[in-house]
């Protein structure tokens, strides 16, 4: 077989590409480790900012995110009995997100390249590449029992942080750094009307817990845990009886609680692999770094990536330029730190930490004061939240 590009990974990332090059005339082939089932039923993120928007309706697939998506102004965040509106849009000359689910975001990708044929190969096994420092790469995966080869001019590593394509670059080229979050994030999503219209980050001295939602009628909830802890150990009201604690009272007086219809644990970590690129292999998205989801930052850096790598994709073929592909790298990690710190900075705001005691929660205290009383302080965060721009 032959492509122009060979894709390895079937997430957000790996299905935008595939989506936005198909449209320019520039042929793919996208190869996905699991089954599309098995893709769908991750949940994961649920806020887009701006610029993801606008690449989905670029791409042909935003017509059921325009209808069902909600676009949110603004969020709260509470702290010590207070609560901080963050008005978005006021504070960002009228931008705002838009919350729609990533399952959804998949499932219109997945929609919109069957109708084009795409060719997306589901659970192909232990892709390998090959010769990424020639002008003539190939992948090879197994399927049915059998090894494929594809013969291609370049191969986007879309595949995730536990993907092969990271790995592909020789350790003495790569530089990680990382930071590991000493908790993780319990989440459950049920079929109850969300505890508010707008999403409610809760600082509280019991730990952090988000109150989020994807629809009228669909609720996602997360509590700051232990890394280390028994997801049995949590049944459904267990988790109900935490999140009223940590959110402001008259929310949990509000809150319509039912079954979980999901229910799991996600570490927290902050990781960037650098340069972003081996040859003619360039990384996108978790492939090349995680942030902790306190920022809503992780899919929507996977999709400033794929705007900055089918930009040069696309005028490499058009115009014969190489000039966007060799700089891909520096140019997409610009905004990469940007969008670490914010993570980052968001997390050390508002989550407990068990080495913080005394100066540390003071000076964590301090920052949200400050937060709540400073005009430029609200501005920083909405501009950040909202999405630099690309
Ligand atoms: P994905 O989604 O991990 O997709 C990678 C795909 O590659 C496949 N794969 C392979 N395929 C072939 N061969 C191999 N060897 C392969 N190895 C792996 C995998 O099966 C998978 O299908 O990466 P992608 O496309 O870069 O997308 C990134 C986003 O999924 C991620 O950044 C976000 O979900 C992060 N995130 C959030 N981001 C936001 O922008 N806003 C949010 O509100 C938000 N909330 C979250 C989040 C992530 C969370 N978790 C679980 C980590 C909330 C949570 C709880
Ligand atoms: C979510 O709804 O899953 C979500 C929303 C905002 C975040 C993280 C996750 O910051």
């Amino acid at each position: 077989m032959r492509t122009q590009v060979v894709i390895v990974g079937g997430g957000p990332s790996g299905l935008l590409l595939s989506q936005i090059l198909h449209l320019r005339g520039i042929e793919t082939i996208l190869l996905e480790r699991q089954s599309e089932a098995y893709v769908l039923g991750r949940i994961r993120a649920g806020v887009l900012e701006q610029g993801l928007v606008d690449m989905l309706r670029g791409a042909d697939v935003g017509a059921r995110m325009d209808t069902q998506g909600l676009v949110h102004h603004g969020f709260d965040i509470s702290h010590h009995g207070q609560r901080q509106h963050i008005n978005l849009s006021e504070l960002t000359d009228g931008k705002s997100v838009m919350v729609y689910g990533q399952t959804e975001v998949t499932q219109d990708l997945y929609d919109a390249r069957r109708k084009m044929n795409g060719v997306v190969i589901h659970e192909a096994k232990n892709v390998a590449l090959f010769d990424l420092t020639t002008n003539q790469p190939h992948v090879t995966y197994e399927k049915d029992g059998k090894t494929h080869k594809v013969d291609c001019d370049f191969v986007a590593g879309c595949d995730g942080f536990h993907g092969v394509s990271r790995q592909s670059i020789p350790d003495h080229l790569r530089r990680e750094y990382e930071k590991v979050y000493p908790f993780g994030w319990l989440g459950v999503l049920s079929e109850t009307p969300p505890v508010s219209d707008e999403l409610i980050y809760n600082q509280h001295e019991r730990g952090f817990a988000l109150c989020s939602m994807r629809n009228k009628n669909l609720s996602r909830y997360y509590i700051q845990c232990d890394l280390n802890e028994d997801l049995n150990e949590w049944s459904d009201d267990r988790f109900w009886e935490e999140l009223k604690k940590r959110i402001p009272e008259d929310a949990a007086k509000n809150l319509v609680t039912g079954p979980s219809i999901e229910k799991s644990i996600a570490p927290l970590r902050s990781f960037v692999s650098e340069p972003l690129t081996y040859g003619r292999l360039f990384l996108a998205g978790d492939a090349a770094h995680i942030v902790p989801p306190t920022g809503a930052k992780g899919l929507n850096l996977a999709a400033s990536d794929i705007h900055y790598l089918s930009n040069a994709l696309i005028s490499f073929y058009n115009s014969d330029n190489e000039g966007l592909l060799n700089a891909y790298s520096e140019t997409a990690l610009k905004r990469i730190w940007k969008a670490m710190r914010f993570s980052w900075s968001m997390t050390m705001l508002l989550h407990k930490f068990p080495e913080n005691e005394g100066f540390g929660d003071r000076m964590q205290k301090t920052e949200l004061e400050y937060l709540f009383s400073s005009t430029a302080a609200q501005t920083a965060l909405a501009e950040n939240y909202v999405g630099l721009p690309y």
